[in-house]
């Protein structure tokens, strides 16, 4: 679903030719009364066709008061969501005013007789137009811009979810593909590179919704966007599932992994499930195991008996007052 409607590109000059090419396949036996007829029907034509696109530009525009929480608070840090609204209205206005003159000037024209005088209102109120529409240019470009970033916008469900988080390359994706019922959908994400991923799993009626958010919980927010962008994903929900590699084999110690841990329950979340991702890899480490051991899952992501266990434990953490 489109949220803003762009502004067709060339709206004066579009609008122009589809109205005079509308108008000069009427005709008429008199000749001079057919003439007067299609210099009517231009103005009523262009009047009509850049009316019928400036509405469905301002029609066709979501009420961002409407949206879900997340998307909302997504739109407005991507967006200038006031400066759109004050661009949908003056191309609202635009377009109301050239069809008003369309009225008052073919009023004029219908009393002359004079085929000149005809003529030189047609062109007047077709630049008049065309002025009118220079006029908002600026709108214009500020719809079609908020229309491309938003275009970008994730669309994620309003229901259960679990966030993971983690330092790159602990196994997130992995873990959401071993969880996932079906495939794991990759949606764009504002401000970064990179998507989020979401998955979907399901059990007899529950049903949760996870969301892998590279790069998103686990650094340090660095404009107001991105804390807007924070925001938004807080809607969404509040219980992380945080992945821990104490391998290393992710290049980060299990320190600095213990570290971010910490953050993400002071700053984000104190709703935190632990997994110990890579367990075929240090499980025969006695130390590391000593470090797990009783603060979260541990589990190999290739290991489906566990991948079950876990999405058990995921499924009943929505469960009424449940704790991981
Ligand atoms: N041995 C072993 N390797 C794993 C396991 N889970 C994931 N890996 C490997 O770890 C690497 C990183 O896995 P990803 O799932 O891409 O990790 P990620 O956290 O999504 O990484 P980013 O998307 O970069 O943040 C891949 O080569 C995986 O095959 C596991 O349980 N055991
Ligand atoms: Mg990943």
């Amino acid at each position: 679903m489109a949220l803003v409607q762009s502004v067709p590109g060339r709206l004066f000059k579009a609008s122009l030719e589809e109205a005079h090419g509308r108008a000069s396949q009427i005709t008429a036996k008199e000749r001079h009364v057919g003439a007067k007829v299609r210099e009517l029907a231009r103005v009523e034509y262009l009047a009509e066709a850049i009316y019928a696109k400036t509405e469905s530009v301002v029609t066709g525009t979501v009420n961002f008061a409407e949206l879900p929480d997340f998307q909302r608070e997504l739109a407005f840090a991507i967006t200038n969501i006031d400066e759109l609204r004050r661009a949908l209205h003056s191309i609202g206005w635009a377009g109301e005013k050239i069809n008003e003159l369309g009225f008052e000037y073919r009023r004029k024209m219908r009393g002359k007789s004079n085929l000149l005088e005809i003529t030189a209102l047609r062109k007047q109120f077709e630049s008049r137009a065309e002025s009118i529409i220079e006029k908002v240019s600026r709108d214009a470009a500020i719809i079609n811009n908020a229309e491309k970033a938003l275009r970008r916008m994730p669309s994620l469900r309003k229901m259960k979810t679990v966030l993971i988080s983690g330092y790159p390359n602990v196994g997130k994706s992995s873990i959401l593909n071993a969880l996932s019922d079906s495939k794991v959908d990759v949606q764009p994400y504002p401000f970064t590179t990179k998507s989020l991923l979401v998955g979907y799993m399901s059990h007899g009626y529950r049903r949760v919704q996870i969301v892998d958010t590279p790069g998103i919980l686990d650094r340090e927010a660095r404009n107001p966007i991105e804390k807007q962008a924070l925001a938004a994903i807080r809607h969404l929900s509040d219980k992380v599932m945080f992945v821990i590699d104490p391998s290393e084999t992710c290049g980060y110690t299990l320190a600095d992994q213990e570290k971010l841990l910490e953050k993400v329950k002071r700053e984000f979340s104190s709703d935190v499930l632990v997994v110990y991702n890579k367990a075929d890899l240090w499980a025969h480490d006695a130390g590391k195991k000593a470090a797990s051991s009783g603060r979260g899952l541990s589990l190999s992501s290739n290991d489906p008996e566990a991948m079950a266990a876990l999405k058990e434990r995921l499924l009943a953490w929505f469960d009424d007052r449940a704790k991981p």
